[in-house]
This record gives C-alpha cells, structure tokens and sequence, in this order.
C-alpha cells in the first residue's frame, strides 16, 4: 500500500459523485487508471445499463493499461449483467493492480471480484474508504435490507412547529433554504409524500433548479389510503413519474388518466410503511426523501424507518398555537427519539442541521 493510494480513491469517490444524480439503481462508481507517474484514464458510472466506470476509464487510453495501477470506488463487479464483468475486463487489459475503495454489497458480488482478481496474479489492496461507503449508502440499504435510504426533510420555526394552528405554514423558512432543497430533491430516486400534504398545498414535488437539468427525476410517491388526490393536482401533472399508494380496495376510481400516474395497493395501505419502503426498494429506490406533514413524519420517527433528517431552522418562533413537526408523544425523557448531529451550515437566513439516528 502507498500513502497516495487514499489521495486516488478519494478522488475515485469525488468522480462518482459525478454521476450520483443519474446512476440509480446502480451505485455511484469512481475509477482512475494510473501508471508511471500519469493519470492515464478516468471515468464514472453515469446510468444504469451504460459502461460501468471501470470501462469508462479505459476508454480513451490508447495504448492500454498494461501493467497499470486501477483506483476504484466501488469493487468491480464479478458478473455479467447488463455490462461485462468489470474484474474480467481488468485482467484482460493486463493491469498489475487494482486499489479499492469498498466492497460490493450486492451479493452477486461481495468479494467475489476481488477474488477474480487475484486468482489471476493481480495485487489487490481494499482500504474499505468512510467517503466510499457513504457514497453507496443509500444502494447498500436497499440491497442488503430491501429498503431505501430514507432521508426527512423539514423546515421549521426555532421552536420546531411548521405550522400555526390554522395550517398557515408557506415560507418559514427563506428562499436559499428553499434552493437548497432542490439538491436534495435532485439527488433522491423518490420523493414521498401523504395526501394531506397534497390537498393542503398542491406542491409539484419536481426539481426545477437548472443546474440540475440533468438529474433523473424523481419518482412523485403520494401515500393515499383512500384515494384522496385531487385530479388536478400538481403532483398528478407533468413529465415527472408518480405513484399513488392505497389501500386495497380503494382510490381506484378516475386517477389513472396519465400514463406517468401508477397507482400500487397494500393490504393494509400506506400505514404499512415498511411495505411502502419495500415497494419504493423493488422499484429500484435507493434513495427517498420524505417532504411530508407532521403525521407521516411522527410515524416514520416511531417506527424508527429514517436514516438521516436535513432539518432547515428558521429564526422564528410560533409559539404554542402552532404544529409540531412530528405528530408524536414522549412522556419520559429517556423515551426522546434521539438524533446524532453531522453537520450545521447557515443557509441564506435559516440554519441547515444534518442528524442521523
Ligand atoms: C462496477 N463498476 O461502475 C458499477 C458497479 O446491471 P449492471 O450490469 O450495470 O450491474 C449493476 C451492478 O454492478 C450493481 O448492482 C453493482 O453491484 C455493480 N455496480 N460495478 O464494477 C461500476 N456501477
Ligand atoms: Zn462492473
């Protein structure tokens, strides 16, 4: 191992991210082909059924990478899926050693690349990267547990309502926070959700900002038990895809008008959150955003379903006339749903906070 084999991976991971808004379901994927000194090829994977990174990057080396040193984010893959198996293509080019970031999660892999290339006389070093695995985070979850990575999203006073009692809640938060949200939008395969939200405020759930023209949009998911959403709702409207979510037996009637509008059906309807997340993972999500009301948010935090929460902080305070933004009770202090924080940054007027559980 050499010291710059971390300075190249992590710079593996920053080409990845290239293709973060683009890629799903497959996982961002960084790779750097280097030999004698000289950065010889990079590539990324950009969308599924397209060249994986590894091959992106030997595109355009003209005399090959014989005996050449392969930086990758993400072990390459063992099997042939909609590509070729990126370990086979690597032992074909005759590199002498491939770097790796992290493991392949996907059980059609995990490990069984690493090993190919072995067993054909190249050195393998695996550094398992904290950046790397963050990168495929939301992938990891939904292959290895069958659901996306669900991120919150809310926007609140100082005192933590995103309403008045009366439902008055439009712009708490100012317009750079606003901006900001579209990022997370752009980078989320789903964006959920309930119908309340719909009827309250007819929001478009569509990424808007140009500067991410070129991400895939996300799927629009409405949890809607009994078939609620309006027909003229914005999130019914447009190229975006949506999916509504019922209960069996309802919701069916006059919504399907547009052949971007599916609609899905669970026994027990959206309250089965875990089916909805099962769902959202079977359509290859891997990672969601909840942008939704105090209800479905509290029941997300009690049934422990959400794995990071961007949280905009106003400097305003509501008072007590006003609504939580978790419809949930805590009667003893140890029962507190407990939160980690990553990171804070001041955006326009209004603090961003990024919390884990
Ligand atoms: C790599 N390099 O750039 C990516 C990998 O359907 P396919 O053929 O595109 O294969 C997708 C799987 O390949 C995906 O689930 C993951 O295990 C791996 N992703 N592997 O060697 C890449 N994106
Ligand atoms: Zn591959």
């Amino acid at each position: 191992m050499f010291v710059s084999d971390r300075i190249f991976l992590e710079a593996c991971v920053e080409l990845a991210a290239q293709g973060r808004m683009t890629c799903a379901p497959n996982p961002p994927v960084g790779c750097i082909i280097w030999r004698d000194g000289n950065v010889l090829g990079r590539g990324f994977h950009q969308r599924a059924g397209s060249g994986h990174a590894e091959v992106n990057a030997l595109r355009n080396i003209e005399d090959g990478a014989h005996n050449a040193t392969v930086f990758v984010s993400l072990e390459p893959c063992s099997f042939v899926g909609r590509t070729p198996a990126c370990a086979q293509t690597l032992i074909d080019a005759g590199v002498a050693r491939v770097v790796v970031a992290a493991v392949d999660p996907n059980p059609n892999v995990a490990g069984s690349g690493i090993r190919m290339l072995r067993e054909a006389g190249i050195a393998v070093d695996v550094l398992e990267l904290a950046s790397a695995k963050e990168l495929i985070q939301g992938f990891t979850r939904r292959i290895s547990q069958q659901r996306p990575w669900v991120r919150i999203k809310t926007a609140t006073s100082l005192d933590g309502s995103v309403a008045l009692a009366n439902g008055a809640s439009q712009w708490i938060t100012g317009s750079a926070a606003r901006a900001d949200v579209q990022y997370w939008r752009a980078r989320s395969d789903a964006i959920v959700t309930g119908v309340g939200s719909v009827i309250a405020d007819n929001p478009a759930l569509t990424v808007r900002d140009p500067a991410y023209a070129h991400a895939q949009a996300p799927l629009r998911v409405i949890l809607d038990s009994y078939g609620r959403t309006p027909s003229n709702a914005q999130v019914l409207q447009g190229q975006a895809a949506t999916l509504l979510v019922h209960q069996q037996g309802y919701g069916d009637v006059g919504l399907a008008h547009s052949a971007h509008v599916k609609q899905v059906h669970l026994t027990d309807g959206p309250r089965d959150l875990h089916g909805v997340l099962a769902e959202l993972a079977q359509q290859g999500c891997n990672e969601v955003l909840i942008e939704a009301g105090p209800t479905l948010v509290g029941s997300i935090v009690k049934a422990g379903l959400w794995d990071e929460w961007i949280a905009y902080v106003a400097p305003k305070i509501l008072g007590t006339d006003s609504q939580s933004v978790a419809d949930l009770i805590v009667t003893h202090l140890p029962d507190a749903h407990q939160a980690r924080l990553v990171d804070t940054v001041q955006i326009g007027d209004d603090l961003r906070l990024t919390l884990r559980r």
